[in-house]
């Protein structure tokens, strides 16, 4: 397929590297000192580059590999076809809507750059200057149990306090004023005392809990009672349609996912069954911005909420986040982000949040340029730290506890 005038990518490099990662809990574990991200840069036969980045698991990686190979001679125009690309049966939906999401990134900043426009133009055009991000709460350790690991200036956050002191130095630092805490990691009543806390340190914050389906259904039920009108939303309490929508019925809570609906083929039963009323997008995993919009345009018509998920990222995926949350009208609660949690970063000018909120860039592409140096250093970590490539929270709990293993869900 060719359009005249419209560049052809010359060139796509696949990049690993290892991110520093702190000793943040979950139901699953402890996060590794280092987790995995895919770099993918494209250049045009007109000289413009773009960027993407992705999940870095080996699954990833080596089918972004793949895509690598088979874009190059492709138009720009190319996230239609990659977006498309025949995976070997048995590659999950997951992982192919994730690669696919970091070539279409790197496409739309390449073309941003080629006519002149802003990522967020590409789409529609933005509907905001700024987007507001949340301040994403961790129970957390000191520091990890390896001897080799990096250190973090954060502290423990083991209890209510803890959890506190933390919110506040997000607040602090970045101006944050809405905030969720990652729970699944503590007996339901201490994740609610610590909610209760924050309440009282903050009132009338929007308040979320997010126990990644570590709960059966009587205990989310008790946990969406307890806090009553405290929660903007719970998230994922349990694991299931079935499940989340018996919690929606008996409590009336409204209930946000990342778990229960991550595709489309999984919406039509969700929303039939009332199991979720917030989806939190992605554009890893939903496959792209392009895909964002999509889903964006379903929860409208469904009257279901939007918010947006985050894993661990680096500023690349920051930027596109920005871009298609600024043009998403229904996007109304503030987005997720790990990206305060994480000291590297791969883009030489790094995002700066201000009352919570990113300024909407307007430059061409992304807005954003790749730190040559930094990659290079993030990359070599990558070649070094060889257990590191696949995350593994359940194996990295194990250095502090041998004898943990992921346990089965529910927990509580
Ligand atoms: O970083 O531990 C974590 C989170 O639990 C992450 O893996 C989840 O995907 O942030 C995510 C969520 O909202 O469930
Ligand atoms: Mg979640």
């Amino acid at each position: 397929m060719s359009y005249e005038n419209v560049p052809v990518i010359r060139r796509a490099t696949v990049t690993p590297i290892l991110i520093a990662d702190p000793p943040l809990l979950n139901v699953q574990g402890v996060h590794q000192p280092y987790t995995p991200r895919t770099i993918v840069e494209i250049e045009t036969s007109d000289g413009a580059t773009g960027v993407g980045e992705t999940y870095g698991d080996p699954a990833f990686l080596n089918l972004a590999r793949e895509f690598a190979s088979d874009v190059v001679g492709q138009p720009l125009t190319a996230a239609n076809v990659v977006r498309w690309h025949n995976v070997v049966p048995g590659t999950s939906e997951k992982v192919r809507a994730s690669v696919a999401s970091a070539f279409e990134v790197a496409c739309l900043d390449a073309l941003g750059k080629h006519v002149g426009l802003p990522v967020h133009a590409l789409l529609g055009g933005k509907v905001r200057d700024t987007v507001e991000y949340s301040a994403y709460l961790f129970y957390k350790w000191e520091s990890h149990p390896s001897a080799d690991a990096p250190a973090d200036d954060w502290g423990a956050a083991l209890d209510p306090d803890g959890i506190v002191k933390q919110a506040r130095r997000f607040t602090d630092l970045y101006g944050f004023s809405s905030y969720k805490l990652k729970g699944g990691v503590f007996p339901p009543e201490e994740e609610i005392a610590a909610i209760r806390a924050l309440a009282a340190a903050f009132p009338d914050r929007p308040l979320r809990l997010d126990p990644n389906g570590g709960w059966s259904v009587e205990t989310s039920v008790r946990v969406a009672e307890s806090l009553s009108g405290v929660l903007e939303y719970l998230e994922d309490p349990t694991l299931g349609v079935a499940g989340m929508s018996e919690v929606h019925r008996r409590t009336g809570v409204i209930l946000a996912t990342n778990m229960c609906v991550t595709a489309f083929s999984e919406i039509p039963s969700a929303f039939a069954a009332s199991a979720v009323q917030v989806v939190l997008s992605d554009h890893h995993y939903w496959g792209g911005l392009l895909a964002t919009r999509d889903l964006a345009a379903v929860c409208r018509t469904y009257g279901v909420g939007l918010s947006m998920h985050s894993n661990t990222h680096l500023g690349i995926s920051l930027a596109a986040m920005t871009h298609v949350a600024s043009t998403v009208p229904e996007l109304l609660y503030a987005c997720d982000t790990h990206r305060p949690w994480q000291t590297d970063d791969i883009i030489t000018t790094p995002h700066t949040f201000v009352d919570g909120c990113l300024a909407v860039s307007d430059a061409p592409g992304l807005g954003i340029e790749l730190d040559r140096s930094q990659l290079a250093l993030l990359h070599d970590r990558w070649l070094h730290h060889e257990p590191m490539r696949s995350r593994d929270d359940a194996a990295a709990m194990r250095l502090a506890d041998p004898s943990w293993q992921s346990p089965s869900l529910p927990r509580w």
